[in-house]
Order: C-alpha cells, then sequence, then structure tokens
C-alpha cells in the first residue's frame, strides 16, 4: 500500500523561491506534522513525504498512490485543494487535515474524501485500517492526543535541502490570545512529552540545527519552568551536539538557571512575541502575560543575549489602538529593547480564534473571497479593516517600520554588537540581510496586493 503524505507549497516562502533570495532556505522548515503521521502509520505502508517548498514534483511521472493525505495551515489552503483534485480526478482517495481542515471542515469536506479534524494520534491508524478496507467516512475527529501517545517522528522520512530539522516537546497554551489558533486547536492545557522521548528524537534528527516547534517551550507556570529545566538537563548530559532554536514567552529572561541550562543544552536564539508597545494593545489581544511585573523588556532580552541566545521580537500591526506612526514606533521600540531581528506581522483573523468571530461580526473581514483569499492568509498581508488605518495606510506603516529597523546602519549596529559579545554575528547577519532582502518582495507583493484588492478596503473609521 502506497501512502503520500503531502505539504502543499507555501505561498510565502519556499526553496523554489531560492533564486529570489538564497537566504530563504533558512526560512523553510520541516512539515512535522507529515513526519509525526509517518511515525503513526504501521509498516505495510510504503510512506512517501512530499514537501512542495522543495518544488512541488510531476505527480503524474510518480506511481500512483493508494491514498494521500494532505496537510495544510490556511494560507496553502488553495494548493492543498489542486492537489486533492488532481489525485482525486485518478480516482485515489484524498484525506485532509490539519490546522485548516479543522477550523473549516465543511469548506474542506467539498473537496476531499475524507477530512480529521483535530490532532491525529488517537484516529490515524483507523484511517489508515478503513481506507485498506475502501471504506473511509467522510469525517474523523481526533480530539487532543494523549502526549505520551505522541510517537517519535520518522525524521528518516525527509532529508535534504533544510537548514533546520524540527522536534515538538510540548502542546497547549492556556493564554488564549485573541488572534491565535493554539489554545482553539491544540487545548489550555500544557501538554507535555515524557523527556527521555525528546532526547531518544532528538537523536535521530540528522540536522545540526533543530527548530522546536513548541509554542512555548518555558511554558508560564513554576511547575512547567522546572520541567523546562529538567528537560535541559537532559539533553545536555546527552551530549547531543546540536544546536536549537525555540519561542517563549517573555518570562525565558527572568531565571539565570533556566537561560544557563538552555544554553548548555544547545538553545542558539528564541522567538519572542511581544506583540503591541503598549498595555491596552496587549489588553486588546488578550496578552495580559506580558504585561505582568512592570516588566523591563530591554533588560529582559539582554539578560537572555548575555547567554549568548539570539532574540528575535515579534510585533503585530492593525490593533484598534494602533494609530498612524505605528510603524516609525515599533522600529525605535524594537531597536531600543535590542533584539537582534524584528518580525512585523497585520492583525490577521484567522478561522477559529476569537478575533475571527470578533471581526466577522463587525463585518471587517476585508478579504473574503475564500477559499480564493486564503492566500493572503500568511500574516503579511491587511486582509482585514482596521480601526484607525486604510489598506495604504497599514501597508505604510510595515514598510516604514521595516525600512527603519533594517537599515543598513542599524543591521551594522545590531551586528557589531554581536560580534563584541561573541553572540554568532554571523547568523545575526544572515538573518538581517534575510529580512532585509526580503523587504524589496514584499514591496513588489504590497502593489500586487493593492490592485486586486482595488484599494476598497478603507479603515474602520473612513467607512
Ligand atoms: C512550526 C510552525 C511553523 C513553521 C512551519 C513548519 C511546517 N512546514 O510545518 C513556520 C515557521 C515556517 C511557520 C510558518 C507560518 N505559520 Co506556523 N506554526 C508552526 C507551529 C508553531 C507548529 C506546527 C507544528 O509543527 N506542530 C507540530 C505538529 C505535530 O502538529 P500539527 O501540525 O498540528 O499536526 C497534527 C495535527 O494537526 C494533525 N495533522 C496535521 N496535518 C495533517 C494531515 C493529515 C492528512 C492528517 C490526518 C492529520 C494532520 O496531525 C498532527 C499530529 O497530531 C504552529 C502552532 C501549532 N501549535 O501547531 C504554527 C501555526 C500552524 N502557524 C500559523 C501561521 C499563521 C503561520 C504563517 C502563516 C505565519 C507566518 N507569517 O509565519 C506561516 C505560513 C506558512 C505556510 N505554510 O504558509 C498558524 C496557522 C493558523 C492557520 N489557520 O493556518 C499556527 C497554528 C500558529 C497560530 N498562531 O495560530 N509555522
Ligand atoms: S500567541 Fe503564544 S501565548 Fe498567545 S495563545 Fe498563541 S501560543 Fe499562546
Amino acid at each position: 500500500m502506497r501512502l503520500y503524505l503531502i505539504n502543499p507549497s507555501n505561498p510565502l516562502v519556499s526553496i523554489v523561491n531560492i533564486k529570489e533570495s538564497r537566504w530563504n532556505r533558512y526560512r523553510v522548515w520541516k512539515p512535522l506534522s507529515l513526519m509525526v503521521l509517518g511515525g503513526l502509520t504501521p509498516p505495510e505502508w510504503e510512506i512517501s513525504i512530499i514537501d512542495e517548498n522543495l518544488g512541488a514534483p510531476d505527480y503524474s511521472a510518480m506511481p500512483r498512490p493508494d491514498l494521500v493525505g494532505i496537510t495544510d495551515f490556511t494560507s496553502q489552503a488553495n494548493r492543498a485543494y489542486e492537489v486533492a483534485a488532481y489525485f482525486r480526478s485518478l480516482g485515489v482517495p484524498v484525506v485532509m487535515g490539519g490546522i485548516h481542515a479543522t477550523m473549516r471542515v465543511e469548506e474542506v469536506m467539498e473537496r476531499v474524501d475524507s477530512v480529521v479534524t483535530g490532532e491525529a494520534e488517537s484516529i490515524w491508524r483507523q484511517v489508515l485500517v478503513d481506507a485498506r478496507r475502501g471504506s473511509l467516512k467522510r469525517r474523523y475527529d481526533g480530539g487532543l492526543a494523549e502526549i505520551d501517545d505522541v510517537p517519535p517522528a520518522r525524521h528518516d522520512l525527509l532529508d535534504t535541502g533544510y537548514a533546520f530539522g524540527a522536534i515538538q516537546t510540548t502542546r497547549g497554551c492556556p493564554l488564549n490570545c485573541t488572534f491565535c489558533s493554539v489554545t482553539a486547536f491544540n487545548g489550555a492545557h500544557y501538554r507535555l512529552r515524557p523527556i527521555p522521548d525528546i532526547v531518544r528524537e532528538f537523536r535521530s534528527i540528522r540536522e545540526k540545527r533543530v527548530l522546536v516547534v513548541d509554542d512555548n517551550l518555558i511554558g508560564t507556570r513554576p511547575e512547567h519552568i522546572a520541567r523546562a529545566k529538567d528537560l535541559f538537563r537532559a539533553m545536555a548530559q546527552a551530549n547531543l551536539r546540536k544546536e536549537w532554536v525555540a519561542q517563549a514567552t517573555i518570562n525565558f529572561a527572568d531565571d539565570e538557571e533556566l537561560l544557563s541550562l538552555a544554553a548548555r543544552a544547545g538553545c542558539r536564539g528564541v522567538f519572542i512575541g511581544f506583540e503591541s508597545l503598549s498595555p491596552e494593545g496587549l489588553r486588546e489581544i488578550g496578552k495580559k502575560f506580558n504585561l505582568l511585573k512592570d516588566r523591563d523588556f530591554r533588560a529582559s532580552v539582554q539578560r537572555i543575549q548575555r547567554h549568548k541566545i539570539l532574540v528575535v521580537g515579534s510585533f503585530i500591526i492593525g490593533l484598534d489602538i494602533d494609530e498612524p506612526g505605528i510603524g516609525t514606533r515599533i522600529a525605535e521600540v524594537a531597536s531600543r529593547y535590542g533584539v537582534d531581528n524584528l518580525n512585523t506581522l497585520f492583525l490577521t483573523p484567522l478561522p477559529g480564534t476569537r478575533l475571527w468571530d470578533q471581526m466577522k461580526s463587525e463585518d471587517r473581514i476585508a478579504c473574503n473571497r475564500f477559499p480564493e483569499d486564503w492566500k493572503y492568509y500568511t500574516l503579511t498581508f491587511p486582509v482585514a479593516r482596521y480601526r484607525h488605518l486604510s489598506l495604504a495606510g497599514v501597508i505604510q506603516e510595515k514598510i516604514t517600520c521595516d525600512r527603519g529597523f533594517y537599515s543598513m546602519p542599524r543591521i551594522l549596529r545590531r551586528v557589531w554588537g554581536n560580534v563584541w559579545q561573541r553572540r554568532k554575528p554571523l547568523i545575526s547577519l544572515v538573518g538581517n540581510l534575510s529580512y532585509r532582502r526580503n523587504l524589496q518582495l514584499n514591496r513588489k507583493a504590497y502593489a500586487d496586493f493593492r490592485r486586486y484588492s482595488n484599494n476598497t478596503h478603507n479603515s474602520v473609521r473612513e467607512s
């Protein structure tokens, strides 16, 4: 029995776009979901994982599979439907699962044979049994997995062309920020994989560098921090010789022992969502956690960097409190915090989030020709109507912000700071140049987007 597991091409960045910027190689990540499905699949299935970000293959030249499984984020939905239509035209059954399939079940059901909602661990084997018998159900619900049932991912099924391997150590997030799908999809309970399983799986990853995909590797409560320390101790003891990057909340900076253990375990970079400059903004999006303790963000960033860990800071543009000038302010504040890279994203109502419900009820979802418009749900296009910023205005804020933060003098200052502190100046330079190069690509994409939108979506205030 032959199974194809497919990651449809990602409109945002793929290795195919390497011609446009060779630094993009560092921005393409392995589709861990499909490697986990591989780990759940019994040996009688011959599995091929096809990641279209490495270049879409000529499916007609490949052997006919008995079953196709497709994963997709919302932004990949259109390509996912094309791939599904192709295989269904050959009479091959197609199953779709993952975040978009879960949040848009009806839409997906119209285009595939079977939809799997939620996490797949409890249900995937049953799907395969039914597929063999030719009796696939239209819908399966995996719900939330027992965390001990998460198998080691099949890292051997995908090997070439990536700069980073991938692993997951926790699932779920209690914070439930309005714009984020994680609590809706993975639940509010923070579930922890057993440490020995993680260490063993780390060993099976061939890449030297690894992305730990957890939404928050360290968690928010004292018992989470204690577990993170145990994990880092075990990783250091196992002498894995891996360098890894992860996502964490800002409390990562609050515990010197945690930082030092993380660095010893191989942590080289951390992605932190600051999201907004102001307490009102943080309250608006429900990220109250960042408000705690009268925090000095600059000092927090510096404490992390002292352990030779790079900090990527993320902010959102387009909150209801954001007014003209927000782009310049974010660039300035992010520079003041001293982050090594800045990632600004447009406030985007992703399906299944609280923000989606709110914006839908206020008739603020401007790109709403679905499924075609899903391609713009990359957080890099302003798909909604913002309170104080028009379409042209919000795009201009983003351009101003990026131009300000990634100006050559500021890049050189940051890289020089890294040389001075002996903190991986090369990685910092590559990261900064990659972002800078993509700014030019973004500008063209925005011009096309404005033409597509016909400049119709005004700010809420104007309409
Ligand atoms: C790692 C990651 C990335 C990596 C991508 C790695 C990759 N190629 O998969 C990078 C950094 C590139 C990335 C980029 C983006 N990401 Co991202 N990312 C994640 C993150 C943190 C973890 C994903 C992961 O690997 N999970 C571990 C695996 C094991 O879990 P899983 O994917 O959910 O798979 C399970 C089930 O969903 C199911 N399943 C999945 N696929 C299938 C398929 C079949 C057939 C079946 C049966 C089951 C099934 O089974 C799996 C096992 O239980 C998630 C948050 C999260 N917790 O999921 C956000 C998340 C998926 N990303 C999100 C977003 C918005 C983006 C971007 C658009 C934003 C941006 N500008 O960065 C881009 C778009 C990329 C694109 N493809 O177009 C959103 C997606 C929301 C949505 N509705 O689409 C999420 C949920 C975060 C959020 N804030 O809401 N991302
Ligand atoms: S943005 Fe981060 S902290 Fe907020 S709900 Fe999502 S994963 Fe949790």
